[in-house]
């Protein structure tokens, strides 16, 4: 059997919230389940934010270090596998992949992740030569790569396991995370039957892109095994589903009935759709109950308030009436809401902007993040097919352009001061929940409530200075 080093590399540029590889974590999980005994996980970004966060620092032992006091007995790793999200991670799996093969010539390399899926011409363009690369969902071609050191034979549709067969993820240092504000993610379904053009899911083979759920019950045992180990370690059991949808709100009532029926204590988040919360009868009262059962957080892409542009980005406007109810039934069950949105993009003018704003600070869910979203033309999404943008934002009309980057070069002291709060803010949410402690919760939404208002202030306010605000 094979030895196996599963590897996340840097992302370059600024990453906006750091979290758990659960992709590598559930590649190793599977090949573990599977026979292969000798596997290890190494992430780069868990070295970089550990560093920054002040836990370790020069003299402790680095990505580099460890991964070789791991195969100091021994041949080294034979098959090394690098994950990859966006083409920001490119730059840093290049520099990892020539160091270890510097370190170990005879071991065979392969990449995946949504990047490689989704953009595989340019992914086999960047990537150094030898590097097999693997579509779609890795577990049985990364085991089969790993068995024979080659791919059999390129098929045109990824090879596919069923949701129910996904293993239990491989989590070598799940402290090192929760230390970090990390949730414990987990994946409860496959795809999405929403089309947004600005989406990688709607681009991919039928086979990932159909929403197909994972028994609930392999679920709720996942998340009982994992909460167990969290307090066999003094950690609080914090879980983010990080599905593109987790499905209807029925299956949500039915997972969280799940959770209560075997006395599972823990909090988590999810996404799903505004499509799947509108027109509910008694949401604010189901909502309560979800509350009850751990659900501390929902993540929705709203995207625009303007019907014109969901339009446009092939997303339903229909849902958009009922998001003022909605809200207040999240705001009645204190769960948090986190809103996807999209300001800035080609044909938005200065005017609209100004509009929509208005009316998410109307909502009560204006948010400095909210006045900063611009659109950016992923590779792999319908949006990208014939744009000289791709990878990069849209270009706008030359007003919109002017005040976007004078709001963004304005407010950079806000927008770092905002990103801390709200970086913590899930975490500390779920803390609060569990433990029951609101004191840390209320000081980082008083923050983010102040930095949200300045923000708003300079967005309206005429000659969008923030001079004199003390930011
Ligand atoms: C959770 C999540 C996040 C989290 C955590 C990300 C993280 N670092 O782990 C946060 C909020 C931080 C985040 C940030 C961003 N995200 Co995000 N995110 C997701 C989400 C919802 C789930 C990811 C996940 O954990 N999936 C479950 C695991 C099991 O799947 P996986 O990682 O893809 O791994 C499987 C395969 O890809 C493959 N595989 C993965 N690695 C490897 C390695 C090898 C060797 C092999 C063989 C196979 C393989 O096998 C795995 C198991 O089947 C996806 C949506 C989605 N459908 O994936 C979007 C998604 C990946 N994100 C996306 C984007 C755009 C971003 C941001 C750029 C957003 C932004 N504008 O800031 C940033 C970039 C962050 C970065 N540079 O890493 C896009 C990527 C689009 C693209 N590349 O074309 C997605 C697809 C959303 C979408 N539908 O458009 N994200
Ligand atoms: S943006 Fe969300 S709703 Fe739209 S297709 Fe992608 S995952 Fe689905």
């Amino acid at each position: 059997m094979p030895s196996v080093l599963l590897i996340r590399p840097l992302c370059e540029g600024e990453e906006p919230e750091f979290a758990e590889p659960l992709g590598i974590e559930r590649l190793a999980g599977y090949l573990l389940a599977h026979g292969v005994k000798d596997v290890a996980v190494f992430d780069r970004r868990l070295y970089a934010e550990e560093r920054r966060a002040g836990i370790t620092n020069e003299n402790a032992p680095g990505f580099y270090d460890d991964i070789k006091t791991r195969y100091a007995q021994g041949a080294g790793p034979e098959v090394i596998g690098l994950s990859l999200m966006t083409s920001s991670d490119v730059p840093d799996a290049r520099r990892i992949i020539s160091r270890l093969r510097s370190l170990w010539p005879q071991a065979v390399f392969c990449a995946g992740g949504v990047y490689v899926t989704t953009s595989p011409q340019e992914a086999a363009q960047v990537l150094p030569l030898g590097v097999q690369l693997i579509h779609g969902e890795g577990e049985a071609s990364l085991l089969a790569f790993a068995l024979h050191g080659a791919l059999q034979a390129r098929e045109s549709e990824p090879a596919l396991t069923s949701p129910n067969e996904w293993a239990v993820p491989y989590r070598p240092y799940p402290e090192r995370y929760a230390r970090l504000g990390c949730a414990v993610n987990m994946q409860t379904s496959r795809g999405c039957s929403g089309a947004c053009t600005f989406c990688a899911t709607p681009q991919l083979p039928d086979a990932l892109r159909r929403w197909q759920p994972r028994d609930l019950e392999l679920v709720a045992q996942e998340v009982q095994t994992a909460a167990q180990r969290l307090s066999e370690q003094w950690l609080l059991p914090i879980f983010n589903m990080v599905d593109d949808d987790f499905g209807p709100l029925e299956r949500l009532e039915a997972f969280a009935e799940l959770l209560t029926e075997r006395q599972i204590t823990v909090a988590f988040a999810c996404e799903m759709r505004l499509a799947s919360l509108a027109s509910q009868k008694d949401l604010a009262v189901r909502l309560h109950n979800l509350k009850n059962a751990g659900l501390t957080r929902v993540f929705f892409g709203v995207e625009s308030v303007n019907p014109q542009t969901l339009q446009t980005w092939h997303k339903p406007s229909r849902p958009l009436d009922e998001l003022p109810q909605v809200l207040a039934a999240f705001r009645e069950a204190q769960i948090t809401v986190q809103p996807g949105y999209i300001l800035w993009h080609k044909g938005q003018t200065l005017e609209e902007a100004r509009k929509e704003v208005a009316y998410l600070h109307t909502l009560g869910i204006y948010s400095h993040r909210a006045a900063l979203s611009r659109l950016i033309v992923f590779d792999g999404c319908a949006l990208a097919q014939g744009n000289r943008d791709i990878g990069g934002f849209e270009r706008m009309d030359e007003d919109a352009e002017q005040f976007y980057r004078s709001f963004s070069a304005n407010t950079a002291d806000l927008t770092h001061a905002w990103t801390q709060a709200a970086i913590k803010e899930p975490y500390v949410a779920a803390q609060a929940h569990l433990t029951g402690d609101t004191t840390q919760l209320e000081q980082v939404r008083e923050t983010l409530r102040s930095i949200n208002e300045r923000s708003y202030t300079a967005f309206m306010g005429e000659g969008n200075s923030l001079e004199g605000s003390g930011a």
